[in-house]
Order: C-alpha cells, then sequence, then structure tokens
C-alpha cells in the first residue's frame, strides 16, 4: 500500500510510537544543593518546589528522574547539564536510560 495514501482510514500501515528516554541527575558529595535546583528550573523547566524535591531525591536516595523526552531531546539535556556543571566547577553527573513505558 502506498504511504502517502489521502485515505487515512485504509492505510494500514503502523508506526512505532517514538522511544522515551529519562534524563537522571547522579548525587556527589561537592555540588551544591542550590546549583542542583536552579539546573532543575532551567533545563528542565521544573517550579521551584518541585525541583527542590528532585534535588532531596538525588541527595538521599542517589538518583533522580529529572524528564523523560524523546532521544534527541534528552542527550540536548544531558549536554547542557554536564557543560554548566562542568564551567562551574562541580562534578555533577546526568544519565540517560531508555524507558520501557
Ligand atoms: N549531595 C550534594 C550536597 O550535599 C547535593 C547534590 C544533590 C548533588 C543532587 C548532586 O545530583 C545532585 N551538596
Amino acid at each position: 500500500m502506498s504511504s502517502t495514501s489521502t485515505h487515512k482510514q485504509i492505510n494500514k500501515q503502523k508506526i512505532a510510537p517514538p522511544k522515551k528516554y529519562g534524563v537522571f541527575l547522579l548525587n556527589d558529595h561537592y555540588t551544591p544543593m542550590d546549583f542542583v535546583v536552579n539546573i532543575l528550573q532551567e533545563i528542565f523547566r521544573l517550579p521551584e518546589e518541585q525541583a527542590t524535591a528532585i534535588m532531596l531525591e538525588v541527595h538521599h536516595h542517589g538518583k533522580g528522574l529529572c524528564g523523560t523526552y524523546t532521544r534527541d531531546i534528552a542527550e540536548t539535556k544531558q549536554q547542557q547539564v554536564l557543560i554548566l556543571a562542568h564551567d562551574a566547577g562541580h562534578p555533577l553527573m546526568c544519565t540517560i536510560e531508555e524507558l520501557s513505558i
């Protein structure tokens, strides 16, 4: 069947939904708490209360989910975190995991 069919109803091609990726922050002993909260607000667009809750989750449990995105966007967010942390001299680590929805 043509993939350019104008008849949506008879186009049986199945398009898989895009995979989702979680972006996580990891704990360390050196990155200041307020720097992490700022990252969560500025890069992950989270309100202060939620940003603080995620920072504390990471601080107490070692790891926390900042958001879920398509792969390109997840990788861009990770790079933004790593560059800002490196430029500020902090060892903050950020990872990506494919989620099994
Ligand atoms: N553990 C850090 C401290 O006590 C704070 C921190 C929180 C660091 C979250 C990294 O992803 C992180 N200053």
